[in-house]
């Protein structure tokens, strides 16, 4: 009896150590913010920082329990860890979004990386007991980085031989086929079994460029590679970025042949540029959103959504999941809980943002059924970290309709306008309306109270950060 006494006081003190420790290795966590270009992680980690450093109340964050059970004492940005990285510029995006004088307008598309740490000061539940640590701080570090970038990630797996079979069929399909034209002509005039014609490379590199940063413009098409063609960073102008994709990469290269200074090259930019990216920045991340701009894919067809669900998907394989024991944590952290958030669900009526996260979660059904297999928690969610739209009932014919009023991109008319109904999965080509979809974009609505608002965003902090504010 006395044994079995010893050996539950064991146990509770064993308890007691491991929940100790578990808080204390809980006060740092780093958010991965995923996303495409354009798919809002530079508005996303604004609103964030703005929502939580000076908005902080129950009226405007209900759904995040540290704020609903006032038990959020402030938050606050601190200098990072990271020493090498530039920091987030918060105050620039905020200036932009709420400027002291003249327009709103969005913050610009990001160049480089850079990094924030924020630190939010809590009152713990168990400071509310009566037990030790009243007051405890969770760190969260989070990087953001031109979207570009991402895109390179899958070329990690590939030789410069499957590289250039993926994206020279690419090239030759629709919907690339007819802006490829020019490119396709000038690389058919190249011997790629001559010897090295340096300044012909560079004339079809800079070809190529010019053809992705065409469709980067003109399209969401999101299989764009090598990204740092479209942003550079410090890498521009170096001939490490003057490759391109050829019809067929045969097995033996004649060596100094055109062919085997491009492969020299693409080999050097995968290890040079996208490992060193991905092995410093894409690491050890304990949770994750994903942003997806799935209106905008939807705009363009089912190329252009196909594609982008194939990339997401791919993606994914990038980072490291799993369920987090504290000790695994310790060793190796995983990424144990994954939001996918349907961005932007201002620029549609409030009640179809049901369907919005509906066709996202079979955009990405292959992958979360995969994950959630391995034991990670998934959620889907329409969300918007900065709503331009404000919500507008009409009367039209004896029949309400929930309308959208906002001030469309680069237009200088505001409009109320009732935007289409998204498909609440994914549909294929035979299915797609046949005039097809028109979601608009907004600018920033102006705010004089100098606040922003969201949708969802209270949700998105309580599943991502909640059990860690506890
Ligand atoms: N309506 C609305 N539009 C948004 C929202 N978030 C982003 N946008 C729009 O999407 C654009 C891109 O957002 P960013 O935050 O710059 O996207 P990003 O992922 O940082 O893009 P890169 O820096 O190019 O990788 C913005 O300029 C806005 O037009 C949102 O919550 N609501
Ligand atoms: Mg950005």
């Amino acid at each position: 009896m006395s044994q079995s006494f010893a050996k539950n006081t064991f146990n509770q003190l064993k308890n007691k150590a491991e929940k100790a420790i578990h808080r204390g290795l809980d006060q740092h966590i780093k958010l991965a913010v995923t996303g495409l270009s354009g798919s809002g992680k530079t508005a996303f980690i604004t609103a964030l920082v703005k929502h939580l450093t000076s908005q902080a109340d129950e009226k405007n964050l209900p759904f995040f329990d540290v704020i609903r059970e006032k038990r959020h004492i402030a938050t606050k940005i601190v200098p990072q860890q990271a020493l090498t990285i530039p920091t987030f510029e918060y105050n620039k995006a905020l200036n932009s979004l709420l400027p002291q004088e003249g327009e709103p307008h969005w913050p610009a598309s990001t160049e480089r990386i850079n990094t924030l740490r924020l630190a939010i000061k809590y009152q713990s539940n168990a400071g509310l007991r009566g037990h030790f640590a009243p007051q405890s701080t969770l760190y969260v570090d989070i990087i953001d980085y031109p979207g570009e970038w991402l895109l390179d990630l899958p070329m990690l797996e590939q030789s410069f031989q499957t590289w250039c079979q993926q994206q020279y069929t690419l090239l030759t399909q629709t919907p690339r086929l007819h802006k490829a034209q020019l490119f396709l002509e000038a690389l058919s005039n190249l011997d790629l079994n001559a010897s090295v014609n340096e300044s012909q490379l560079a004339d079809i590199a800079t070809q190529y460029q010019q053809l992705l940063k065409g469709l980067k413009k003109e399209t969401k098409l999101a299989m764009l590679q090598p990204g740092r063609m479209l942003m550079p960073g410090e890498l521009d102008g170096a001939p490490l970025l003057q490759f391109f994709p050829v019809a067929e990469v045969p097995d033996e290269i004649v060596v100094g042949s055109n062919l085997a200074h491009l492969k020299k090259r693409y080999d050097a930019y995968v290890k040079e540029v996208v490992k060193p990216f991905y092995a410093q920045h894409f690491r050890h991340f304990d949770r994750q959103i994903v942003l997806v701009d799935v209106l905008s894919a939807l705009n363009e067809g089912t190329e252009t959504l196909y594609e982008q669900s194939r990339v997401i998907n791919q993606l994914l394989n990038h980072f490291n999941y799993g369920e987090a024991g504290f000790l695994k944590r310790l060793f190796k952290p995983k990424i144990d809980k994954l939001l996918f958030a349907a961005n932007k669900s201002d620029h549609i009526s409030a009640k179809h943002h049901k369907d919005l996260a509906l066709l996202l979660d079979s955009v990405v059904h292959e992958q979360s059924n995969h994950l959630k297999f391995d034991g990670v928690q998934i959620e889907t969610m329409a969300m918007s970290s900065i709503t331009a739209t404000q919500p507008r009932q009409i009367i039209e014919k004896g029949v309400m309709l929930d309308c959208i009023y906002g001030k469309p991109l680069g237009e200088n008319e505001w409009l109320t306008y009732l935007p289409p109904q998204p498909p609440a999965r994914l549909i294929n080509k035979d299915e797609w309306p046949s005039k097809g979809f028109a979601f608009l974009s907004f600018s920033p609505l102006p705010s004089p109270d100098k606040r922003l608002n969201h949708i969802r965003l209270d949700h998105v902090m309580q599943y991502l950060l909640g059990d860690k504010l506890t």
